[in-house]
Parts: C-alpha cells; sequence; structure tokens
C-alpha cells in the first residue's frame, strides 16, 4: 500500500510530497509518482537522508537515468557515480571549481533544451546549503502558454527555437558563432505537446533561445517576438521558488517547466546533487 500524498505548493503547479520511503525506493508507487510529476511539473522530496546510490535508484523511478551532456574531461568529479551524478557548487579546489554552475545567478532555461532529445526530468539533492539567497524559482510553462495572446499564439505557432548553452555563461544567452565545443545547439518546436500528459507548453527560454525559423516567418521580428515571449516567461505568476535546506530533494519536469537560481553569497557553501532522467524528441502541439 502506498502512503504518498501530494500537498500544493502554489495554485497552479508544484507539489511537496509526503510518505516516501527512501529505505524502500522499490516499493514506491512508481505510476503515481510519475502521474503526479507530470501534473504537478515539480515535486518536492523534504529531509531525505541519501547515499549517491539511493539518489540514483530514486532517478530511476522517473526514467533512465542519463549521462551527463558534459565532456568527461570538462569536469571535475571523480565519483563512482560521475557518469551519472554532478555536483551543482561553488566549492572550489585550488581555484578550480568541483563541480557545474558554481556562481550566482542564472536565467531562466529547460534543461537539455539544447540536444535532440531534452530530458524528462532533472534530480537536485541539498547537500549543503546557504543561509540566503540560491533559492530555484520555476515557471510553469503549460500555463505561460495558456496566458498568450491569440495574435501571438498565431504568429509563433509553426515556428522551431533553436538554443544553445554555454556553461561558462549562465546569466546571459550564448553569442551566436561562437567556435567554442562546449556550446551545443538544437532545434525544438517553439510549442510542444508534453510527451506524456499531451499538453501543449512554450517551449522557449531566455537563456538559451537564440533564434526562431519557419515557414512565413521574418528574421527582423523574430528578435521582437523572442522579447515578447521571454518578458511572458519572466513576468509569468505562474511561479514560485523553492528555498532550499539541506535534504530536500526537487524533481522537476524539463518539458513544462523551465527554472532560474536566485543569486546567493560567493563566501558561503552551496552544494547540489544533480541527475538528468533522459528525454525524447519533443512534437510540434500545432501541425
Ligand atoms: O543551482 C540551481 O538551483 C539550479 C541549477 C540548474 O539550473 C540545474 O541544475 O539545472
Ligand atoms: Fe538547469
Amino acid at each position: 500500500m502506498s502512503n504518498l500524498s501530494f500537498k500544493a505548493i502554489s495554485p497552479v503547479f508544484g507539489a511537496v510530497v509526503e510518505g516516501f520511503d527512501v529505505d524502500d525506493v522499490p516499493a514506491s508507487d512508481g505510476a503515481s509518482l510519475n502521474h503526479a510529476l507530470d501534473r504537478f511539473g515539480v515535486l518536492v522530496f523534504p529531509g531525505l537522508e541519501l547515499a549517491e546510490s539511493q539518489q540514483l535508484e530514486m532517478a530511476k523511478v522517473f526514467g533512465e537515468p542519463s549521462k551527463r551532456s558534459r565532456p568527461s574531461a570538462d569536469r571535475a568529479e571523480r565519483s563512482p557515480y560521475a557518469d551519472f551524478m554532478g555536483l551543482v557548487t561553488n566549492v572550489r579546489k585550488n581555484g578550480v571549481a568541483i563541480g557545474s554552475l558554481p556562481d550566482g545567478e542564472m536565467w531562466l532555461h529547460h534543461d537539455g533544451c539544447f540536444i535532440d532529445e531534452p530530458y524528462r526530468a532533472t534530480i537536485l539533492y541539498a547537500v549543503e546549503v546557504t543561509s540566503v539567497g540560491g533559492e530555484t524559482r520555476f515557471v510553469d510553462m503549460r500555463a505561460v502558454f495558456r496566458s498568450l495572446s491569440e495574435d501571438l499564439v498565431s504568429r509563433i505557432k509553426y515556428l522551431r527555437g533553436t538554443h544553445s548553452f554555454d556553461y561558462r555563461n549562465i546569466a546571459a544567452r550564448p553569442s551566436q558563432g561562437s567556435s567554442s565545443n562546449i556550446i551545443k545547439s538544437a532545434t525544438h518546436p517553439s510549442v510542444i505537446r508534453h510527451p506524456n500528459s499531451n499538453e501543449p507548453a512554450l517551449y522557449l527560454n531566455p537563456l538559451c533561445t537564440v533564434g526562431l525559423d519557419g515557414e512565413g516567418s521574418n528574421p527582423s521580428d523574430n528578435e521582437n517576438l523572442l522579447s515578447l515571449l521571454f518578458d511572458a516567461v519572466d513576468q509569468s505568476t505562474a511561479t514560485f521558488s523553492h528555498r532550499w535546506t539541506k535534504g530536500d530533494l526537487v524533481i522537476w519536469d524539463n518539458w513544462s517547466t523551465c527554472h532560474a537560481r536566485n543569486d546567493f553569497p560567493a563566501g558561503e557553501t552551496r552544494m547540489l546533487r544533480r541527475n538528468i532522467i533522459k528525454g525524447q524528441t519533443l512534437d510540434a502541439y500545432f501541425k
């Protein structure tokens, strides 16, 4: 018998999961957890004491843990789980960051939008948190889509977004034409059909979306269109910020939500263990 219950975080999305037994993950009700992830977009499991192996086991409830996209030569983690599990941390050894995304504010984005099969979900587990700041902010992109005017929808419904990511620059869009192999790029429909729920969701974000293309689109209009859409995402009321407490595990759906990070004090340690769930090609909602 599953004792799971889901307590809504905001009127639109997000839920705290209660009754999850971390010491008996195989017995957990995977169907209801997956259904909850589809419905709520973000699930928070507070107060867990998790070994790396248990975090990986939890990830498997939601799909196939994916290898990280960052090349192994370009990362510092050395744990036996390092192919699948990374650190988001500002800790440095001899001046070199021991993990990824070390410092400060990060703009709204979808994890994996810059690869052909964007991750289904991302998991972060809080090992060490700052006394202030460093909240992860989520936006429900299904709600953002619903908030767009008919006119705006008609202008973007058949377009595709191009997304790039430069790991070294997390509070600005990547500059085009850089030859760095750290920049990856992919295109996806501007409005996707969620693979599980069939719901439409806007799939464009202020950090990674560098272009819009499609038949009948006018390149000189597209920057204006993008800036209108980024405003809709940035200013959406379908949002909440997760204030981290050590032991929190948060999993989010990268197809229906995007996320950002608030700035935090550079002099305090912040460390989260991160893994990702393999994704798939995203279909257009409008054909
Ligand atoms: O550090 C955070 O709160 C979020 C970082 C992030 O965007 C990620 O791990 O995908
Ligand atoms: Fe992210």
